[in-house]
C-alpha cells in the first residue's frame, strides 16, 4: 500500500543537512516526566478484570531475553517488539535462568477461570505472564504491549527508553466468542488485506474471524469441480462511484488456508460463511448454465428460486432477490462441495450457513426451513456445529444440538423484531449478539446527510438513525439485551463489517478502527455495574489507542467522541560540526489534527527558543489521521551539554513535552 510506504519512510528519516564530525546529540536516556510508563488503569482495552499498581518500573532493554515455555508465543511477542526497539530479544527455552530484564511467558496455574485468562506482574526485575495455555500467554502479550508506549507498535526503530508500570493483573474473558465479521462477497479483499486486519484487531483479544465469503455479488473461495464459482461468481463486486460493477477476485484454496493459519498463529479462529439460501445469485449465476460439468445432473437450471429467471447479475446492494431451490439434487451437489470442502479447510468449531433475509414472498418458509433443515444435516455430519443469522431459529427448523444463532435485529427488550432471538433460546440454541445499531461496523458515524467529514461515501445507515459512533458501540448490553435472555444462552458478541462501500482495507480500517475496541471490550470485560461510568473510563483508555493506531498505519476515524492526545516521541539525531543542528528532532501523533493546528516549541536549552516545523501527511479522503515528524534548526554558539525540551500543543488536549541531551 502506498499510504504504509509513505509513512514508514517519514518514520525512518534521519536527519541532517549539513553531514559533519563528531558531536553528538543523543535522546534523553532518563526517565524526563512524559516518559514515565503511564498507569494500567489508563491505557489497556479491553480493560483487564483486575489491575493492582506496585512501585516502580519495569524497563525493556536491549539484552532482554524472552524466556518462554511456549515457542510460538515467545517468537510472537519477540516479533511484536524487534520493529520498534531495535532489540535482538532472543527467545529462549523456559527452564533458562532468569537474568535481569527477562521477560517471562510461564504455562501453569493462573488461577484463572477457562484457557484464555492469564496472570501478568511487572516489577523493576522481571515481567511475568502466567497461563493455563498458549492462547492464555498471548493474551497476556496483548496486555504487555499496550504498557509499553505506543510507540511499540511502530513498524521502524524509535529511541529507548521502554518503560512499563509495575503492576498485578488478573485477567480472562466473560465470553468465549469475541469476533469481526469481514464480507469479502460485496467487495473483494486480498489475503494480505484480511491478514493485515487479523493483526489489528488481535491486539483487541479478538479470537474469532468470521469470513462472509458469498454473496449475491460475489462467491471468493475456489471450490474444487465448481469452476465457475470462481471464474464467473468472482468477477465483479458492488458498483460504486457510479460504476456498474467495480472490480472482483478471489482467493485459491491455498490462500485461504494460508489465511487460515495466519489467523491460527493470532489464536483467532476462522468461522467461514456461505449466505443460504438466499443472498445466492452469485452461485446461481455461475451454475444456473453449467450443464457440461460432470458432478451436476446436465440440468442445473432447477437450483434457480429467484424472482427472476433466468437469473441476471445485479451488483447494487438489493437484497432478497435470490435464493437457492431446496428441492434441486444440483443444489446439494453444489452446497454439499462447498461445505465438504470449506469445513475440511476450516479447523474451527463452526460452519456459518447464512440463513438470512429470504422474503417469504420469494420462498414460503415451509421451503426455507427445509432447507436449512437439510443443510445443518450436512454442516453436523462434517463435525461442525452449525451458526447462522437468527432467522434459522424459525418455525419448523430444528437446529442440531450445539448450533448459534447470530441476532443482527435491531429490536431489543421484548419487542417483536427480537422473536428470533427467544424462539433460538426456546430451541436450546446459543446466541452471538450482533445487534446491529450497536455492532455493525459498516454503519456511518453520523447520522443523516451530514455523515462524518471524511470519507463521505463509506457507510450505510439503515440502522443507525442516530448515527453508530463509539458511544452507540460501546453502551448496550448483550445481557438482557432481549428479555429475558441471560448469559448462559449468550456465547459472545460480534462486529460484522459489511462489505457493499468499502473498497479496500484503508476503508475497512476507518470504519472498523476504533469502534471494534467497543465491541472487543464487551466481549472480554467483566459486566459494567454502570454504562455512564464504564464509558467515560473506556473513553480514555480508548484515547491511549491514538498512537498505537497512528504509527501501526490503521487508518482509524479519529472521531470526536474520544478525547485522542498527542504523543510525542524524541528521534534519534545527530549534530553537525560548528554547533549547527539541521533535522528531526521528534515524532507526534496527532489524530484527526491538521499540522496547521498543532503549535511547536523547541527550547535549545543554550536562553534560544524557536518553533519546530511538522513534515507529514495532510488529512485527505482516504488518509485520516495525523503522524508528523517534527524538525528544527539551531546554531549553538559553543561547546557544552544542552538539554533540548521539544513541545507540542493543540486546542483541547494537554501539551506534550519529550527531551533530548546534546553535547556538542
Ligand atoms: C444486512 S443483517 C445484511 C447484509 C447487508 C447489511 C448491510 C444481515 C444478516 N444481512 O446482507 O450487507 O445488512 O448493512
Amino acid at each position: 500500500m502506498a499510504l504504509l510506504g509513505r509513512k514508514r519512510s517519514l518514520l525512518g528519516f534521519a536527519v541532517l543537512a549539513t553531514a559533519l564530525t563528531v558531536s553528538t546529540i543523543s535522546a534523553a536516556s532518563g526517565a524526563p516526566p512524559t516518559e514515565q510508563a503511564q498507569p494500567v488503569s489508563t491505557q489497556v482495552v479491553p480493560k483487564p478484570v483486575s489491575a493492582t499498581a506496585g512501585k516502580g518500573q519495569f524497563t525493556l532493554t536491549r539484552p532482554a531475553r524472552i524466556v518462554s515455555d511456549d515457542a510460538a508465543v515467545g517468537n510472537a511477542l519477540a516479533a511484536y517488539l524487534r520493529p520498534a526497539t531495535g532489540y535482538p530479544l532472543d527467545v529462549v527455552a523456559g527452564d533458562s535462568d532468569l537474568r535481569q530484564g527477562d521477560i517471562v511467558l510461564r504455562l501453569g496455574d493462573s488461577g484463572t477461570p477457562g484457557d484464555e485468562g492469564y496472570k501478568l506482574d511487572t516489577d523493576t526485575h522481571h515481567v511475568t505472564v502466567t497461563a493455563k495455555t498458549a492462547h492464555g500467554l498471548y493474551n497476556g502479550v496483548q496486555t504487555i504491549r499496550q504498557l509499553l508506549p505506543g510507540w511499540i507498535d511502530s513498524p521502524t526503530e524509535q529511541v529507548a527508553p521502554w518503560h512499563m508500570p509495575s503492576v498485578n493483573i488478573t485477567d480472562y474473558p466473560r465470553y468465549g466468542y469475541r469476533g469481526v465479521m469481514l464480507d469479502i462477497a460485496r467487495h473483494f479483499q486480498t489475503p494480505a488485506a484480511v491478514k493485515k486486519l487479523v493483526d489489528q484487531v488481535a491486539a483487541y483479544k479478538v479470537n474469532v474471524l468470521h469470513l462472509h465469503v458469498s454473496d449475491d455479488q460475489g462467491f471468493r473461495i475456489a471450490i474444487n469441480g465448481f469452476p465457475n464459482l470462481t471464474e464467473i461468481g468472482g468477477q465483479g463486486s458492488v458498483g460504486t462511484g457510479g460504476r456498474t460493477m467495480d472490480p472482483g477476485g478471489f482467493w485459491t484454496q491455498a490462500e485461504y488456508r494460508d489465511v487460515v493459519a495466519y489467523a491460527a498463529a493470532h489464536f483467532m479462529t476462522v468461522v467461514p460463511e456461505v449466505d443460504s439460501p438466499g443472498h445466492n445469485n452469485a452461485i446461481i449465476m455461475s451454475e444456473y448454465n453449467d450443464t457440461a460439468n460432470p458432478l451436476l445432473n446436465g440440468n442445473p437450471q432447477d437450483i434457480n428460486c429467484s424472482r427472476n429467471n433466468p437469473p441476471v447479475w445485479n451488483y447494487t446492494g438489493a437484497v432478497g432477490y435470490s435464493a437457492m431451490c431446496p428441492d434441486s439434487d444440483n443444489t446439494w451437489t453444489i452446497l454439499g462441495a462447498i461445505i465438504d470442502q470449506l469445513t475440511a479447510m476450516s479447523p474451527g468449531p463452526y460452519y456459518h450457513l447464512g440463513g438470512d433475509e429470504v422474503p417469504a414472498s420469494l420462498m414460503s418458509h415451509d421451503k426455507y426451513a427445509q432447507l436449512v433443515n437439510q443443510e445443518s444435516g450436512i454442516v453436523t455430519s462434517k463435525g461442525k456445529a452449525v451458526m447462522g443469522w437468527a432467522e434459522i431459529s424459525g418455525e419448523g427448523i430444528t437446529p442440531p444440538a450445539g448450533s448459534i444463532a447470530q441476532y443482527w435485529s435491531i429490536s431489543s427488550g421484548g419487542g417483536s423484531g427480537t422473536i428470533t432471538a427467544r424462539n433460538a433460546v426456546a430451541k436450546g440454541m446459543k446466541l452471538v449478539m450482533s445487534p446491529a445499531n450497536h455492532a455493525y461496523l459498516d454503519m456511518k458515524y453520523q447520522a443523516g446527510s451530514a455523515g462524518p467529514p471524511i470519507p463521505p461515501t463509506l457507510g450505510l445507515s439503515w440502522a443507525c438513525s442516530r448515527g453508530c459512533d463509539i458511544d452507540q458501540f460501546y453502551n448496550w448490553e448483550p445481557e438482557g439485551y432481549v428479555t429475558g435472555i441471560t448469559d448462559s444462552s449468550i456465547i459472545g458478541v460480534e462486529a460484522p463489517m459489511w462489505g457493499e462501500t468499502v473498497l479496500n482495507l484503508d476503508n475497512v480500517d476507518y470504519m472498523v478502527f476504533p469502534r471494534v475496541m467497543a465491541i472487543s471490550e464487551i466481549g472480554w470485560s467483566p459486566k459494567r455495574a454502570s454504562l455512564p461510568t464504564a464509558y467515560a473510563d473506556f473513553q480514555s483508555r480508548a484515547a491511549a489507542q491514538g498512537v498505537r493506531l497512528t504509527v501501526a498505519d490503521t487508518n482509524f476515524y479519529p472521531t470526536p467522541k474520544v478525547p485522542w492526545s498527542l504523543d510525542l516521541r524524541a528521534a534519534r539525531v545527530q549534530a553537525g560540526s560548528g554547533g549547527q543542528f539541521s533535522g528531526s528532532l521528534a515524532y507526534l501523533s496527532a489524530p484527526g489534527r491538521a499540522s496547521g493546528a498543532i503549535t511547536t516549541t523547541i527550547d535549545w536549552g543554550d536562553g534560544t527558543t524557536s518553533s519546530g516545523t511538522l513534515s507529514g501527511e495532510a488529512a485527505t479522503t482516504i488518509s485520516v489521521n495525523g503522524l508528523y515528524t517534527l524538525g528544527g534548526d539551531h546554531t549553538y554558539s559553543a561547546s557544552g551539554k544542552y538539554t533540548v525540551t521539544i513541545t507540542a500543543s493543540a486546542n483541547g488536549t494537554s501539551p506534550v513535552t519529550t527531551t533530548l541531551n546534546v553535547e556538542l
